[in-house]
């Protein structure tokens, strides 16, 4: 009798540290390499590692094959295990061979020695008719998960192992995936933008409030949104002549364009303008009072976004709202970024006044914490939670199916947390 097993042992040296920090690219190798050498698959089952670092398995009929990277080491270490007659192992490694374009050295150890082991003559498993909810060929699982991590805290969803859209312009990353629970997802530099199952509550939450309030918005300007999720909530309203969006990066356009159809629906209306161009620049230039309405519907303040949260922004954006105008922006978490969170409703408070910010607070269940903030800045003194006419909100709402927001919501969204308040409070 032969070794019950063959087994690989590769090191792959001075790779791409780019190749070895892709789960999903290296999921996918490990699978082809698997089918290469005639292996079946059961599953797959892959993970990043922060800040970086991929660990994964493939199961095969015949075994498995595992990868471990070091990215910063631009190290993987690889094995191949394979039982029986019919796969050979060092075609798989060969295809991984390739893959990694790297440097190498790889043994192969016999494992299960007839001399070692002695077959038992008593132990039967039940057969497989016998057994419970195993029938047909086996499945393929794929186990690949995205994560939206800061250093302390993170939210993963598992999507089907391909990128969709993956796009790296000279300001980020746009990706679009296809995850198992929110459908689509699109990513720019892996924090998660929206996903289908959810955006509406971002979204609407973004452009209702403010236009159940103001009433009378002609002319309004956003600033990011290019994936067009507010755009396509703010031509609900016939009283708005114009709509200009100012997005920085064409790719995230062009993202949602492709994969994201329910959102970027509205792009091309014809109230509707694009720019592409930095928003912080636009709104520098802008003419004053001309906006009466500007939503900032950026990233997290990483990259391009960074801009978004100071308060020269703030101040120009300001100076392009009418008399009776209106911001609605994006405030981060008070769970997840609770700084951020407190010093963007700091400036907008020094800039606007005390008692004309308003802070709404929404189920944001795919952003981390799941807790997510938006600032409304008036110009006027209107109040949000008081002046507003809830017949109206309910008509619009059935009218417009709106998924999230309605006239109750409007209302408590803008009541916080005693811990929230204690973040703000004299500030
Ligand atoms: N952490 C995610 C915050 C992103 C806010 N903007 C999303 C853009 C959707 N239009």
């Amino acid at each position: 009798m032969k070794a019950l097993g063959r087994h690989i042992l590769a090191e792959f040296v001075n790779c791409q540290s780019e190749i070895l920090n892709d789960v999903s690219g290296i999921e996918k190798s490990m699978l082809e390499a698997a089918k290469a050498a005639g292996a079946t698959v059961i599953s797959s089952n892959f993970h990043h590692f922060s800040p970086f670092g991929v660990s994964g398995v493939v199961v095969i009929q015949e075994s498995h094959l595992a990868i471990h990277t070091w990215p910063e080491y631009q190290y993987a270490a690889v094995d191949v295990f394979t039982c029986g007659e019919t796969v050979d192992p060092w075609i798989s490694f060969e295809f991984l061979k390739k893959v990694f374009g790297a440097e190498y050295t790889a043994q192969e150890i016999q494992r299960g020695l007839p001399d070692k082991i002695q077959k038992s003559t008593s132990y039967r498993p039940p057969l497989r008719e016998e057994r419970i909810g195993i029938q047909g060929p086996p499945q393929v699982l794929r186990n690949v998960w995205f994560t939206d991590k800061s250093d302390t805290l993170a939210l993963s969803l598992r999507y089907d192992g391909e990128v969709l859209y993956n796009k790296t312009t000279v300001y980020q990353q746009v990706r679009v995936l296809n995850t198992l629970a929110y459908g689509k997802l699109l990513a720019i530099n892996n924090m998660i933008m929206c996903t289908e199952r959810d955006e509406a509550h971002y979204h609407e939450m973004m452009v209702h409030p403010a236009m159940q309030l103001h009433k009378k918005v002609k002319n309004v300007l956003v600033i990011g949104g290019g994936d067009g999720g507010s755009v396509r909530e703010l031509v609900k309203y016939k009283s708005i002549e114009k709509i200009t969006l100012v997005e920085i990066d064409e790719a995230v356009i062009e993202a949602s364009k492709l994969h994201l159809p329910a959102l970027a629906k509205d792009l091309t209306h014809p109230k509707v303008q694009i720019i592409i161009a930095d928003g912080i620049d636009f709104i520098k230039k802008a003419k004053p009072k001309s906006f009466d309405l500007v939503i900032v519907d950026g990233s997290d303040p990483v990259g391009p976004a960074e801009g978004l949260f100071t308060e020269d922004f703030y101040k120009d954006i300001k100076s392009a709202l009418s008399d009776d105008g209106i911001l609605m922006t994006q405030g981060e978490s008070p769970m997840f970024h609770e700084s951020t969170f407190v010093a963007l409703n700091q400036s907008l408070k020094s800039i606007f006044g005390q008692d004309k910010v308003h802070t709404l607070l929404f189920h944001a269940t795919t952003y981390p914490s799941g807790m997510w903030s938006l600032m409304m800045a008036t110009k006027s003194t209107l109040n949000p939670k008081k002046d507003i006419n809830t017949n109206d909100i309910q008509a619009f709402v059935k009218t417009n199916k709106l998924r999230y927001y309605n006239d109750e919501l409007h209302v408590s969204s803008f009541s916080l947390p005693n811990f929230v308040q204690d973040m703000l409070k004299n500030r």
